[in-house]
């Protein structure tokens, strides 16, 4: 823990503003009132087995019945459900279909270039069969990790659903990371096969992906991965090995287009997903089969009080958690129609985004805070010249969003009318935790007011006590819940240390922290307030200062570096990098240039730091450790508040200062 989290929570959150449920929102919700909310909060409370047991047998179909709904004997390691058979492929596809939802349409999707696809629940069902008996065809099966590393076309979707299918953990790495990242991943997780593309296209360029594939399988770096399956998207010239790559066209379209589902134990793994933490290299988030079902099913319903008639689109990538809870899992577990859009707003369309809502009539739209903030400098000019009066509820996920913010989404996006769905939660939670109910719950701008039913959350001191109303603390979660994450792949103690035993709580009971730190209001309204670990958040996406700064250190200039976040008006945070040379190098525009582009081919450009700046020595304890809180200071241009009286050397701060 690099600060205490009382230190970086500012108090600029007096928010006065209160908005109720409009009663047309209310009238027709599923849970449409607070004194509902409050009714399943306690329900969920007083016997958490039942709550739990009753949602997973409604709303899932299961092979055969769990007859354990927790096991906490070992704890931190859960088990969901225990005893039960189901597979989330069949739940999102088989059952649509027997209830009756196989001509309704499971999702749309727009190309960068305009090009759409449609599939209904029918044909995404022959499609994942296909892929799935393709995937067979390779050799894989249950329990085989399939990496896939895609652009946003619907074979991702079709891929992921595919190796749910026949019980083959995928391992989805997002597109925008270099091929040293994915090779990392690769080799972690022992991949079996990588299902990627020729290319992608972002902002109008062409983004190669088999390209990188390649470079990461070069000289046998990963030799547990047998095949490539390659998804014709660019018709980039590419290189296919014989006998290792295959093109999606020339094995998927010719297989039977039935595949039974694999009868999947509960526990059994559903995903691993890579994040940063706060040490380290990234670690794999493991997923299992039905508590995560549930989980991603349940929030969805919840949140977006999900109906027949809905056109949800959720502008995440699928390499992240957020496209893989909330563009595929919880909207085609629930039958509804989900969009799915390759392209990002830029200066060939900035408006990209009003006009997908306004082509496919989008009624619910789930966006990150970055987004809003850039669009927000831009003006409403350009947001107003679109017809968005098909919208009814409007999401945020990724990172805090600003009460300005917040209140420009709800006018100017959501013409006043619509309920701003602020929602907390992480890559390890599988689904949404602290969020507001459409139907129930008044909104408060910039805070994602109350936990979901079932959710014990608080926000405590170090010794795990709950701290007074309005003060700063660590948030917490004190109970398991289904979409929890089992464990870190291939690190069991990992996965205690980080998340179970940061914090030592008298009397002994094991709690979650999240690596987040936030507030409560007298109203029991949570404020959340960011990272409080030496996790940054750039354009809601998670980076470990660790990672940056051992990338920085591979280049055979640099001796030493040390990355913070500054606070950034449109990104949330940007990277700036303190670095020492080594004794022949020397400090010049080229060398940044150099330093930036060797982060992105270590991790990929999203990670490359903004700033770069050098010095003769890092601000360090008598024990060697680097004092980030004055690096933090520094690179958001404050004083050095605090105490410095542990620093090594003083006179390095006067150095830093120039
Ligand atoms: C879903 C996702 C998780 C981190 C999390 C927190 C930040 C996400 C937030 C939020 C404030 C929100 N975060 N949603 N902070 N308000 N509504 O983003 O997962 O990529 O794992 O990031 O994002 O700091 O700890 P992930």
């Amino acid at each position: 823990m690099s600060s205490d989290p009382s230190e970086s929570i500012e108090s600029v959150l007096n928010e006065e503003r209160v908005f109720d449920p409009s009663p047309d929102v209310a009238d027709e919700a599923r849970i449409s009132s607070l004194s509902q909310y409050k009714m399943m909060v306690d329900q969920a409370r007083e016997d958490p087995e039942k709550f739990w047991g009753e949602a997973a047998r409604k709303e899932l179909h299961w092979f055969e019945p769990f007859n354990q709904v927790l096991d906490w004997s070992n704890p931190p390691f859960a088990k969901w459900f225990s005893g039960g058979k189901t597979n989330i492929s069949f739940n999102c596809l088989d059952r649509q279909i027997q209830n009756g939802n196989g001509d309704k349409e499971a999702i749309i999707w727009e190309g960068e270039p305009g090009e759409i696809r449609r599939f209904t629940y029918k044909q995404l069902h022959q499609e994942v069969c296909r892929a799935a008996n393709a995937l067979k065809d390779l050799g894989l099966g249950k329990g085989d990790l399939v990496a896939l590393y895609m652009p946003m076309v619907p074979e991702a979707a079709i891929a992921m659903l595919a190796c749910a299918r026949i019980g083959a953990p995928h391992s989805v790495v997002f597109g925008g990371f270099s091929s040293e990242a994915l090779r990392d991943r690769l080799i972690d997780g022992e991949a079996k096969a990588v299902i990627t593309a020729d290319g992608g296209y972002r902002k109008d360029k062409v983004i190669e992906l088999k390209s990188a594939v390649d470079l990461a399988l070069a000289n046998n770096a990963c030799p547990s991965v047998k095949s490539v399956l390659v998804v014709q998207r660019t018709n980039e010239s590419i290189d296919m090995q014989t006998g290792r790559d295959h093109w999606w066209h020339d094995l998927v379209p010719s297989q039977s287009d039935f595949c039974s589902a694999e009868h999947m134990d509960s526990e059994d793994r559903l995903f691993v997903l890579y994040t940063s933490g706060s040490t380290g290299k990234p670690k794999g988030v493991v997923h299992t089969t039905a508590g995560y079902n549930l989980w991603a099913h349940l929030t969805f319903q919840w949140i977006f009080d999900i109906r027949d008639d809905d056109i949800y689109w959720c502008t995440a990538d699928v390499g992240w958690i957020t496209g893989h809870s909330y563009i595929v899992y919880g909207p085609l577990s629930n039958g509804a129609t989900s969009v799915m859009y390759e392209g990002v707003p830029r200066p060939s369309n900035p408006g990209a985004f009003w006009e997908v809502i306004e082509k496919h009539k989008v009624s619910i739209f789930y966006t990150a805070p970055t987004a809003i903030r850039a669009f927000m400098k831009n003006g409403r000019s350009l947001p107003d010249k679109y017809n968005m009066n098909s919208l009814r509820l409007l999401g945020t996920v990724g990172e805090p969003i600003n009460p300005e913010a917040w209140m420009w989404y709800r006018e100017v996006i959501g013409g006043n009318r619509c309920p701003v769905i602020d929602t907390w939660w992480q890559t390890e939670t599988g689904g949404v935790m602290i969020s507001p109910l459409p139907g129930a719950t008044p909104t408060k701008p910039g805070s994602a007011t109350f936990p979901l039913p079932g959710i014990e959350a608080d926000v405590v001191n170090a010794n795990g006590e709950t701290v007074p109303t309005g003060e700063g603390g660590y948030l917490v979660i004190r109970k398991p819940w289904p979409g929890m994450m089992r464990t870190v792949h291939g690190n069991e103690k990992r996965f205690r240390e980080s998340y179970w035993e940061y914090l030592r709580p008298t009397g002994g009971n094991l709690i979650y922290f999240a690596g987040d730190g936030a507030r409560r209001d007298s109203d029991g309204y949570f404020w959340v307030m960011g990272r409080v670990d030496d996790v940054i958040n750039v354009s809601g996406h998670r980076l470990g200062t660790m990672e940056i700064e051992s990338a920085l250190v591979s280049h055979p200039a640099v001796s030493e570096a040390a990355v913070v976040g500054r606070p950034d008006d449109l990104k949330g945070e940007s990277v700036v990098a303190f670095v020492t040379l080594e004794g022949t190098s020397s400090a010049s525009d080229h060398l940044i240039n150099d330093l930036r582009n060797h982060v992105g081919n270590e991790i990929g450009a999203i990670a490359k730091p903004d700033e770069i700046r050098f010095s003769d020595a890092l601000p360090k304890t008598r024990s060697g450790k680097i004092m980030r809180r004055i690096l933090r200071s520094l690179a958001a241009g404050n004083d050095i508040s605090g105490d410095t009286s542990t620093l090594e050397d003083r006179s390095v701060l006067d150095k830093l200062r120039n």
